[in-house]
């Protein structure tokens, strides 16, 4: 016989106990980065987004020491763990803003991910170990000012000369990291399709521009590299590949990041207007009587509940290597939509406090308008999961 239905009590935070969906192993790494995040993030990140800076000196060795960095990579000084672990740390990382967790994505998935997947022995001996302790800094150039849904209109080219180096000319937009980076995993069109270049940036002709007058993601450094007949030898070419396919793959990686980051900034919003509600008095008592703002605090609950079960599904699957790109697109989109809507509509819970960075929730808003556009904008997901169903390509 059926057990009948026992009233308890739900968690405001946890509504469907979806903890109960995680082994002791991955809540431990979940509350160390919450922890991290809380004790050396939450009080200063307002404050990097208004000046427009991010200490990522200070924070990628702090980073490393926890074993963030590249942490779903085997051997080489990464950790080697699992597909939910590293969606669980973008969760928290990106619970506290979306350029901390961007950093962790480049650098793990955009920047390391090549070179342990597609880079030769000697790449990856000396890049991956001072990557993963976060002594250096990676970035990732596909997009250009001209390419970027569609990176295979990409127009930096490398040619070898004579002497068999690799001069690789071009300009690469929109890049994280640039400005800070000490290597750049750089795709270039060659005779042979698209390579990837692993560039020292002290390469004579390499230059990274920082880009300014951001309103989103300020707590992130965002470049130009503008590469001029920059010399490179043959060492340089990562030999696993030589396809668009290789830095999709990676995308792949980084957008699996994504779908759990949205998460966390989307639970932020939720957590800082939930709050808000039950203390902020108007009319003799708190605004969380009202019906209209309940419907509003249930509909963020809600979303971001099923955004945590969709990830929590995916990164299951990913563990046992079940996952298509399709369905890290349906992740991405629907999950980054979910934040996006959440973080609008906490803001008016906020009223007039809402539109300051004393509060989190437009930072995660103005934040998540650039995480809706890279890694593949909703459109291109909505293609990418349009052609799995239907068998065409809107592409081509
Ligand atoms: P298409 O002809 O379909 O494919 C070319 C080759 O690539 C393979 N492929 C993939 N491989 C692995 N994973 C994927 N997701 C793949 N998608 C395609 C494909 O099998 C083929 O391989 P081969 O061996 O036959 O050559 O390519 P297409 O030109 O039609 O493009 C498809 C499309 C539009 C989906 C793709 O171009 C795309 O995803 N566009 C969006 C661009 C994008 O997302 N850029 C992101 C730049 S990085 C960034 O934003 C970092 S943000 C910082 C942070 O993360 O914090
Ligand atoms: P476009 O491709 O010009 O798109 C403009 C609009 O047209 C979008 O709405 C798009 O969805 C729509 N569109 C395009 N094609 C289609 C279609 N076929 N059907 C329907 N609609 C379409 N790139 C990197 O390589 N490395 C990085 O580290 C990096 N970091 C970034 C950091 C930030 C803060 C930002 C904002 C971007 C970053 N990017 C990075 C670039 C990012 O990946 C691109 O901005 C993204 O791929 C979209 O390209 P685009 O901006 O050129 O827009």
């Amino acid at each position: 016989m059926a057990t009948p239905l026992r009233p308890r009590k739900e968690s405001p935070r946890d509504f469907l106990a979806t903890d109960g969906l995680l082994d002791d192993d991955e809540i431990m790494l979940r509350d160390t980065v919450r922890r991290y995040v809380a004790d050396n993030i939450l009080d200063h990140v307002g404050e990097w987004f208004d000046a427009g800076t991010f200490p990522i000196k200070e924070v990628a060795p702090a980073v490393g020491k926890l074993g963030l960095l590249g942490m779903h990579l085997e051997g080489y000084g990464c950790s080697g763990s699992s597909a939910m672990m590293y969606g669980l740390a973008c969760m928290e990382l990106e619970a506290g803003d979306s350029g901390l967790r961007s950093f962790v994505s480049v650098q793990g998935s955009l920047a390391m991910f090549p070179i342990w997947a597609y880079g030769s022995e000697e790449q990856k001996e000396e890049w991956l170990p001072p990557m993963a302790a976060g002594e250096a800094i990676g970035c990732f150039g596909l997009t250009e000012p001209d390419s970027g849904s569609d990176p295979s209109s990409m127009r930096t080219h490398a040619k070898q000369d004579p002497s068999g180096d690799w001069i690789l000319n071009g300009a690469k937009m929109w890049i994280t990291n640039g400005s800070v980076a000490d290597v750049a995993v750089v795709w270039a069109r060659t005779d042979e399709g698209v390579r990837g270049f692993v560039v020292p940036t002290d390469t004579p002709g390499f230059s990274a521009p920082e880009i300014h007058r951001k309103v989103s993601l300020r707590a992130s450094v965002t470049s130009e590299l503008i590469l001029d007949n920059v010399r490179l030898p043959e060492a340089a070419v990562l030999p696993g590949v030589a396809s668009l396919r290789g830095p999709l793959s990676c995308l792949n990686e980084a957008r699996f990041g994504i779908l759990f980051g949205a998460v966390g900034a989307g639970r932020a919003c939720y957590e800082a207007a939930l709050d808000y509600a039950t203390t902020r008095i108007q009319f003799g008592g708190p605004i969380a009587r009202f019906q209209l703002t309940q419907k509003k605090l249930v509909d963020f609950m809600v979303a971001v509940q099923k955004g945590t079960l969709t990830a929590y599904h995916l990164g299951r699957l990913k563990d046992q290597d079940m996952l298509s790109p399709a369905q890290v697109s349906f992740g991405k989109m629907t999950n980054v939509q979910m934040a996006i809507d959440v973080a609008r509509e906490a803001r008016s819970i906020l009223g007039a406090n809402g539109i300051t960075t004393e509060y989190p929730v437009i930072r995660h808003m103005n934040n998540l308008e650039s995480v809706y556009t890279y890694e593949g904008t909703n459109e291109i997901h909505t293609l990418v999961m349009g052609q799995a169903i239907t068998g065409q390509n809107a592409f081509s």
